[in-house]
């Protein structure tokens, strides 16, 4: 829920105020209402209240900023500060973010909106934001030292531009831009078309691909790290602690996905073909999408695709870069399969009784075993489905597809039960009754309809 703990120099001039002062007329309000957020949980999307109607963005473990009208300019509140955020249940970090959180609040807007954003920099060190891929007047561009003289800490600088283009867009400093971004500082914006018949979907997910180095047991990120990082997030979240993607069947559905890391990511969905329809620099054209299983996310790019929810079901969604789907590990243990640790392990023992041996027969028993960790940390394979451990962190979480889902219900539906014959099963000798039926065939894999 939203943590109202601070009218930053506001005054008496909160959101209140905007309902009283009729359209048009001059105003002197003061700092719009800053809104911060205490905790992690994904909050139910905004409906638009007035304005050509969309589909409200849902940010994954992540909230969207209020707004308020002023002369009809649509003002927010950015505050840049640091921030604990909880990567997973039982781990926090300290982070640098926005408004309480690391990523920062999603920005949602419309084409044709004129945006005045305020920024607070409560940080110790000056900022600026830049906001990635918009198409603005170069002083409202946010390049320290090129664009305008960095926030210093205490002070409020004031972004102002009209958003000619709807896309989907970035936002983050481009001061000391290595170290602050290492912090966690960075959030989305997304632009809706004026024309709410324009590629309308039902359900619109937004990632934020992040990445950290923290060793288990600490809290700050190590800012100098350049491609080793231990903590692959989706929104500053780590899977088992990610939300879902809930989806009624039969809904179209749009998922952004950005990213700030280091890296490229592939992030492949199972159970679907889907097609790229939007990048950074705007909309693909229905002729030019081309359809995908996995969509490679460059380094400092946005890609959006969509898919029509046919098939029911736990679609695993991931990062395909394996290692960004553990949790902290270190990448320096030595390979043992296909030792035999038997005669070593009896001399460890005698030192010490509790000792395993480990990783021989490959790595998966670290799903299941419970080893003593550091404080605030979590393992490195972890999170548990219907039928033991997922085996996955990081980079990963479900896509769960169900009958009957209202229109603005994002809550968890449970696990997916799969209809008897459409589960893979144990060899026993024979076939058990459903294969062997006359129409077996047709009885197994769901009809697709996927438009085109
Ligand atoms: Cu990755």
């Amino acid at each position: 829920m939203m943590n109202r703990r601070q009218i930053l120099g506001a005054g008496a001039a909160g959101a209140a105020l905007v309902s009283s002062k009729a359209w048009g007329q001059t105003t002197n309000m003061g700092l719009p209402e800053a809104a911060f957020m205490d905790t992690a949980a994904t909050q139910s999307p905004t409906r638009p209240t007035t304005g050509p109607d969309y589909t409200p963005v849902v940010t994954l473990n992540g909230w969207t900023l209020p707004h308020r009208m002023n002369n009809g300019v649509k003002e927010f509140h950015l505050v840049a500060e640091p921030v604990e955020r909880e990567l997973a249940d039982g781990m926090i970090a300290h982070l640098w973010g926005y408004n309480g959180q690391s990523t920062g609040p999603t920005i949602e807007a419309v084409e044709g909106d004129r945006v005045r954003i305020f920024v607070t920099n409560r940080l110790p060190e000056h900022t600026t934001v830049h906001w990635h891929g918009m198409i603005l007047p170069s002083g409202m561009d946010g390049v320290g030292g090129l664009s305008h003289p960095g926030i210093p800490p205490g002070k409020t600088y004031v972004y102002e531009f009209d958003l000619i283009k709807s896309g989907t867009f970035m936002y983050h400093p481009h001061a000391d831009e290595m170290v602050q971004m290492a912090m966690g500082m960075m959030g989305m914006f997304v632009v809706h078309p004026k024309d709410p018949a324009f590629m309308p979907v039902d359900r619109d997910f937004l990632i934020m691909l992040n990445a950290f180095d923290i060793d288990p047991g600490t809290y700050v990120p190590r800012i100098m790290e350049m491609t080793d990082f231990n903590l692959w997030t989706w929104n500053s979240r780590i899977f088992p602690d990610i939300d879902p993607l809930v989806v009624n069947k039969g809904d179209r559905v749009r998922v952004r996905v950005g990213n700030l890391t280091m890296t490229n990511h592939p992030i492949h969905m199972h159970g679907y073909d889907f097609k790229v329809t939007c990048t950074d620099g705007g909309w693909v054209p229905p002729e030019a999408q081309w359809p995908e299983v996995s969509i490679d996310i460059p380094v400092g790019a946005m890609r959006a695709y969509e898919f029509d929810a046919e098939h029911l079901g736990d679609w695993a969604i991931h990062c395909h870069k394996s290692h960004h789907t553990m949790n902290a590990m270190g990448h320096d243990v030595p390979t043992f399969i296909g030792v035999d640790k038997r005669k070593l392990t009896k001399q460890i023992r005698e030192l010490q009784p509790e000792y395993m041996p480990m990783g021989t027969a490959g790595m998966a028993d670290m799903g299941v075993m419970e080893m003593p960790l550091p404080d605030n940390t979590v393992p490195m394979m972890t999170g548990w489905g219907p039928y033991g451990p997922i085996e996955m962190g990081g980079m990963f979480s479900v896509v769960k597809v169900r009958d009957g889902i209202g229109a603005d219900d994002y809550s968890d539906p449970g696990w997916y039960e799969n209809p008897p014959g459409t589960q893979a099963y144990e060899w026993t000798g024979e076939l058990p009754d459903f294969a062997q039926v006359h129409d077996a065939k047709t009885r197994i894999t769901p009809k697709t309809t996927s438009r085109g």
